[in-house]
């Protein structure tokens, strides 16, 4: 039977009905429909990107020292104005700013959100896959609030939820226990329900790592490498999103490790590694540190960076078992 367009139930429908009455309650549903609208506006301009006058960069550099693509700073835009007008958000960080975005202490302003806007956004020149990556957290009262408050480890988000701007554009979203699949129907311009109560296959299909950053690896990640090269096929795409979609869906892990050269790996606890580690463990998963999960790292400074791995959790537990063992 072929479903009419109709007959499925959009994003707001299924997290209303299956995310914890609390949370829908006081604002989720607010929230996940700001980032669908940056989303929107996102894929809008990626599928023009070229006609847009979206390629390249804007000469500038980041808080990270890293060049700012001209679809980083639009992507910035479009989150940024979709989450503060929201209503329901307090306060905001993101990878393209260096200080938080504080917008209320209202009560009726509960969240809190970090987000990576533009992932993978070098990849916008080559019309490659890129995404958008966003942690979720309550506020834990109704104290103003402060820098402090976005210092918090990753078991303690709510809800995260990542968009991938593939062949088709599809939001992700976790809340406890629970991971959907929403495809953006270009017809109706709505997040339809396309992936159901996703779990993690249980057979890993493929690691994921740049084998180019090979001889920074300290001995004992060669060896981990060397175990899951023996094992599976090599899947890269270079964004971050695109490589963990693949995994969630199809079974894999993903390592992007420190090394000799940047020990304390490139991609970022607050906005990368949290709100994806997230899904995978709701998917039935792992994320690691390599000595650590990555959920009860206790944040530091707002940009952190973090070593990651995440996939499948038996996979997951390989390597580290390996990490510690090689290091001893
Ligand atoms: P970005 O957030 O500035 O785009 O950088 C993060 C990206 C990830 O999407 C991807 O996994 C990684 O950088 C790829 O790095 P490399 O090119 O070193 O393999
Ligand atoms: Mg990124």
């Amino acid at each position: 039977m072929v479903m009419t367009d109709a007959a499925i139930p959009a994003l707001t429908d299924v997290v209303s009905q299956s995310a914890p009455a609390e949370l829908v309650a006081d604002g989720l549903l607010t929230v996940l429909e700001a980032i669908a609208a940056g989303a929107k506006r996102v894929d809008g301009l990626t599928r023009r990107a070229a006609l847009a006058g979206m390629l390249g960069d804007t000469g500038e550099t980041n808080v990270q020292g890293e060049i700012v693509q001209v679809l980083d700073a639009a992507g910035t835009d479009a989150f940024v104005s979709a989450l503060r007008d929201c209503g329901a958000v307090a306060a905001l960080a993101c990878e393209e700013l260096e200080e938080a975005v504080f917008v209320s202490d209202a009560a009726d302003h509960p969240y809190l959100v970090m987000f990576d806007p533009v992932d993978g956004s070098s990849n916008i020149d080559v019309a490659v896959t890129i995404g958008s990556i966003f942690a979720i957290y309550r506020r834990t009262d109704d104290a103003p609030v402060t820098d402090a408050a976005l210092l918090r480890p990753g078991r303690e988000q709510c809800a995260a939820a990542y968009v991938v701007y593939g062949s088709s554009t599809v939001m992700v979203v976790a809340t406890e226990g629970r991971v959907d699949g929403f495809t953006l129907d270009p017809a109706s311009g709505e997040f339809l329900h396309s992936h159901d109560q996703i779990q993690i296959p249980a057979k890993c299909a493929a690691y994921s790592v740049n084998e180019g950053n090979q001889g920074n690896w300290h001995p004992e990640m060669q060896a981990a490498v060397s175990a899951l090269r023996a094992d599976y096929g090599l899947r890269y795409v270079g964004s971050l999103v695109a490589d963990f979609h693949r995994d969630l869906l199809k079974g894999g892990i993903f390592l992007y490790p420190g090394d000799v050269k940047s020990p304390g790996g490139k991609l970022r606890l607050g906005y990368e590694a949290n709100p994806l580690c997230y899904v995978a463990e709701q998917a039935g998963g792992a994320g690691s540190t390599g000595t650590e999960r990555i959920l009860d790292v206790q944040p530091q400074q707002l940009h952190q960076r973090t070593p990651l791995i995440v996939g499948n959790a038996d996979v997951v537990e390989r390597v580290t078992t390996i990490l510690s063992e090689s290091a001893s």
